[in-house]
Formats: structure tokens, C-alpha cells, sequence
């Protein structure tokens, strides 16, 4: 056994056996959200709605896609909901736009084989839930924006009844890294959920209501070897949901290390410390770039994440979740 062998099962024995403190004491819901992704074509998204779906502290009022081919993300969604049981969440679809061609849906196949359902209107129903829990909505935003600029076009006065936007978006002080996390990060570039629709980032910006950001700074944390090691010590559906939609990304991108951007995002929202912010001033210009300049802050800003305790939750609550469907969720 080496080092590496032993490090992996002494870390699965201290996760099955010693949940934290923070799983064990959170059965009831103290937050409530609502999530806007474009699952399906980066890994990240489907671990973001993983982990929210296995964190008993977080009501999840519904879940919508955005961007791109948006009725497939909802049949996935629908999907990922039905294997762990909570189809109790609505699922919503946005506003299918693009800016040039088809993003590339890696994890097709396993969207695809989902049960069809109706859906109804992703930008509606978000100002109908901010209507009706004022001042009590997380929005968990993880996508471009056309959705969101599209609700603060509608009705800027009940957008604006959202508590927060917890935004993973934007590059403050470094760019893009390497997909393995060796190289340093590059300096800041275009991130991809701000570049897509600055339009209606910069509509999101200017809306008033408090935005938490996640940047390329904080987000680039790669669930490696050793991690997905551990995501396969078990099987639940959802743990094997995960481990079918890892491998089909990798296959369709030849890339076998996930970057966690969205699910930094999604545990922070769990839990602050995972992510300290700065406040600062962000500018978004017309091609995307977000840049801190001078002035009142606009957005609590993390720059610096705390990867162990981003792990230790994100691995726990995957690994000590018991989700289970209650009927069949693919077609025969
Ligand atoms: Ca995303």
C-alpha cells in the first residue's frame, strides 16, 4: 500500500464514520433557494446540484435552466431530481439562447435518457418566488445570465425582493488556470458566464439587491484522483448518477479532472467560511470583462477559498446522503 492508498482510505473511514458537525446538526432547512444552471455541458453543475440536494439545511423552491439548449438541461434536472427522490422540486426552463452555435452538451446521453415533462416559464416563476418570500430568496446563480437580465427587465421591483445572488461569475485578479492545477493562474480573462450575456450581468449588477461573487480567483478547486476515488468508495444513485455524468464529460473533452467552479459557489451559499468576500467595486464592460475599480461596493467579492473545508463539505455530504428515487426515471 502507498502513501496515496493509505491516505484515501483513511480519509473514507474519518468521512463515513465522522460526518460533521456542520451534516449532523443541519436536518432542518435554514436557507431558502433557488438555482439557476446550465447543467450538462461542464461537470460542475451536476456536483453544485448534487451537493445542494444533499445538504438537509437548504430548501430548494425550484430549479431552472438557462442558456443554450435549456428543454434538454430541464429533462436532466428532472432527472437528477427523480434519482434522488425529490421530484417534489419544481423544475422550470429559461430562455434557450446562444451566442455562437451549440455549447457542447458532454453529458447527453444521460439528459437524453430521462422521462419528458412539461415545463413552465424559468423567468415567471422566479418573480413569482421572490414575490411570495420577500427578502428570503438565495438565488444560486451558475450560469449566463439571460434568465436573470430577462426577470429584472420583467419586473425589476420584484427582483429586487430577492435576499441575494450567490454568483459564480467573473475574473477579478486571475484568469483561467490550466485544467489541472499546476500551472499559476493566467491574468484575468473573460469568465464564461459574465462573457456569454454582459448585458445582463451588468443589468444584474445595478439591481440592488446583494450579490456574494465567485470568481475564477476562488473557483478553480479540481476534484482529482484522489476525490473521485472516494465519490466511488459508495454507491447511491446519486453517487452513481455522478460517476456516469463525470465519465461521459471526460469522454466527450478528453478532460478527467473536473474544476469545481459552481460547486464553490454552492458551498458557500452553505456555508460562508468556505469563501471569505472582500467588498469591492466591479465594473462589467460590454465584452465581459469584470475589473475592481473605485467606488461604493457592488458585490462581496471571495478572491481566496478555503479548499480544505470546501472538501471535507462537499465530500461529506455526497458520501453520508441516503437519496433514493421512488419509481423508475429513465425510459424503458
Ligand atoms: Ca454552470
Amino acid at each position: 500500500m502507498n502513501l496515496k492508498q493509505a491516505t484515501t482510505i483513511l480519509a473514507i473511514t474519518l468521512l463515513h464514520l465522522c460526518p460533521t458537525t456542520i451534516f449532523a446538526q443541519a436536518q432542518t432547512p435554514t436557507q431558502t433557494i433557488l438555482i439557476d444552471t446550465d447543467i450538462g455541458d461542464d461537470i460542475d453543475d451536476a456536483y453544485a446540484l448534487a451537493l445542494t440536494l444533499a445538504s438537509p439545511d437548504i430548501k430548494i423552491l425550484g430549479i431552472s435552466s438557462a442558456w443554450g439548449d435549456t428543454a434538454l438541461r430541464s429533462r436532466m434536472i428532472d432527472r437528477l431530481l427523480c434519482e434522488t427522490g425529490r421530484d417534489d422540486i419544481p423544475s422550470l426552463t429559461g430562455i434557450e439562447k446562444t451566442t455562437h452555435g451549440a455549447a457542447n452538451f458532454s453529458q447527453q446521453p444521460w439528459a437524453a435518457a430521462g422521462i419528458p415533462h412539461p415545463h413552465k416559464d424559468a423567468i415567471a416563476f422566479l418573480l413569482d418566488q421572490a414575490t411570495q418570500h420577500p427578502g428570503q430568496i438565495t438565488l444560486l446563480a451558475i450560469a449566463p445570465l439571460t434568465n436573470i437580465g430577462a426577470a429584472i427587465d420583467r419586473d425589476p421591483a420584484a427582483f429586487r425582493k430577492l435576499k441575494r445572488v450567490v454568483l459564480m461569475g467573473g475574473s477579478v485578479y486571475k484568469g483561467y488556470s490550466d485544467g489541472l492545477g499546476i500551472t499559476p493562474p493566467a491574468p484575468p480573462s473573460r469568465e464564461y458566464n459574465i462573457a456569454m450575456d454582459p448585458a445582463a450581468a451588468q443589468k444584474l449588477f445595478r439591481s440592488g439587491v446583494p450579490i456574494v461573487m465567485l470568481p475564477l480567483d476562488a473557483t478553480q478547486l479540481k476534484f482529482d484522483e484522489t476525490k473521485r476515488a472516494l465519490l466511488a468508495s459508495i454507491s447511491t444513485p446519486l453517487t452513481d448518477s455522478l460517476q456516469v455524468l463525470t465519465a461521459e464529460y471526460t469522454r466527450n473533452t478528453h478532460w478527467p479532472t473536473p474544476t469545481m467552479f459552481d460547486v464553490v459557489a454552492a458551498a458557500t451559499l452553505i456555508d460562508p467560511a468556505i469563501c471569505p468576500t472582500t467588498p469591492l467595486h466591479i465594473d462589467i464592460d460590454a465584452t465581459g470583462d469584470t475589473r475592481p475599480t473605485p467606488g461604493t461596493p457592488n458585490a462581496n467579492v471571495c478572491l481566496t477559498p478555503n479548499e480544505q473545508a470546501f472538501n471535507q463539505l462537499l465530500l461529506t455530504r455526497l458520501l453520508n446522503q441516503k437519496l433514493t428515487p421512488t419509481h423508475t426515471c429513465t425510459n424503458p
